[in-house]
């Protein structure tokens, strides 16, 4: 099979081709895609450096699938151009997520939505996938009425410049700047562009998106806040359920559910970090507690690394599930 990666030079590009190595890509052609730019440049893909080639002559090796990293107006232009000719793009911007008839997947909560012929599949973003993977469990079992989330996410979900400004910042440097102020030592309730109705748009996909993926019934709010780390994305979420639950069997369930690792013991002050997600596959979740405030209502902290679930991770699951459903 060949696979491209177009946006191989960046940030989740990078950890697309870490993770493809990982799970054993490595025997199919990788065709690192980037702009005209990064064309000829060299990036790393197990211990081969593959060279970087443009989009044009990445469609004309027609690829059986390309992982799309490259933001959204890319994806707007070239995803279509791909699927055309056959190829399954799993798509990592927000470029396609809301589209009708276009498959938002978490491969394990809706991986049943890959068909064949459903060419554009797009990635969810990397704030809800890790919310989702706890809460679609927990909704199968007890009924998610309502979702207050509020976010603690990683400058890396911004990009290298984001990484680069926090850097200059701790050294005392000054540089370009990925925000509109200093991150370092700083909380901004900000993440993507404000819309219209106050919200961002960060805050609007964890609405949107939980609704295409898990239940367009589910009340959900949020607020979105960037500070400074890099290991990964952290949530704080309260869930009112329909139905009454126990604490041992809800942490069970969890548990016991495919991709989530409990880390919730507070007698040895155990519970998810960043620092400690990152490099890791799993989504994190800890300080499960009853909310005393409301009957049936829960807390826990959620955290995953953003590049890795968030993105490249889950990417390149659908890319299994493709091959394992025999779609290509
Ligand atoms: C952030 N979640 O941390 C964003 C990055 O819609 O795919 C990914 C943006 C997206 O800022």
């Amino acid at each position: 099979m060949k696979i491209a990666v177009v946006g191989a030079t960046g940030m989740v590009g990078q950890v697309m081709l870490q993770v493809l190595h990982e799970r054993g890509f490595e025997n199919h052609e990788i065709l690192p895609v980037a702009s005209d730019k990064s064309k000829g440049k060299e990036v790393a893909f197990a211990d081969k450096k593959l060279k970087v080639i443009g989009l044009k002559d990445a469609l004309e090796a027609k690829p059986d699938m390309a992982l799309f990293s490259a933001g959204g107006g890319t994806s707007l232009e070239w995803a279509p151009k791909f699927a055309e000719q056959g190829c399954y793009v799993i798509d990592n911007s927000s470029a396609w997520r809301m589209e009708e008839g276009i498959p938002l997947v978490v491969p394990e909560i809706n991986g049943d939505l890959l068909e064949k012929g459903k060419y554009i599949i797009a990635n969810p973003n990397c704030s809800t996938i890790q919310m989702l993977m706890v809460l679609a469990p927990l909704h199968r079992k007890y009924g998610i009425d309502r979702v207050v989330v509020s976010t603690y996410q990683s400058i890396t979900g911004t990009g290298v410049k984001a990484v680069q400004q926090l850097e200059n910042e701790k050294q005392g440097l000054s540089g370009e700047m990925a925000y509109p102020y200093p991150i370092h030592e700083n909380a901004l309730p900000h993440c993507d562009v404000f819309m219209e109705n106050g919200y961002t748009k960060e805050e609007m996909k964890l609405v949107n998106e939980t609704h295409k993926i898990l239940d367009p019934t589910i009340a959900v709010t949020a607020t979105a806040v960037r500070i400074p780390v890099k290991g990964g994305h952290s949530e704080s979420v309260n869930l009112e359920f329909k139905s009454e639950y126990q604490i041992s069997d809800l942490k069970r369930l969890l548990a016991e559910s495919p991709g989530i690792s409990l880390q919730d013991n507070t007698d040895v002050n155990q519970y998810p970090m960043p620092r400690y997600a990152e490099g890791k596959d799993e989504v994190f979740v800890g300080r499960i507690r009853r909310d005393l405030s409301k009957v049936n209502a829960l807390n826990l902290w959620i955290v995953a690394d953003n590049l890795r679930k968030g993105a490249a991770t889950n990417a390149v699951q659908i890319a299994e599930m493709l091959q394992e459903k025999g779609i290509v």
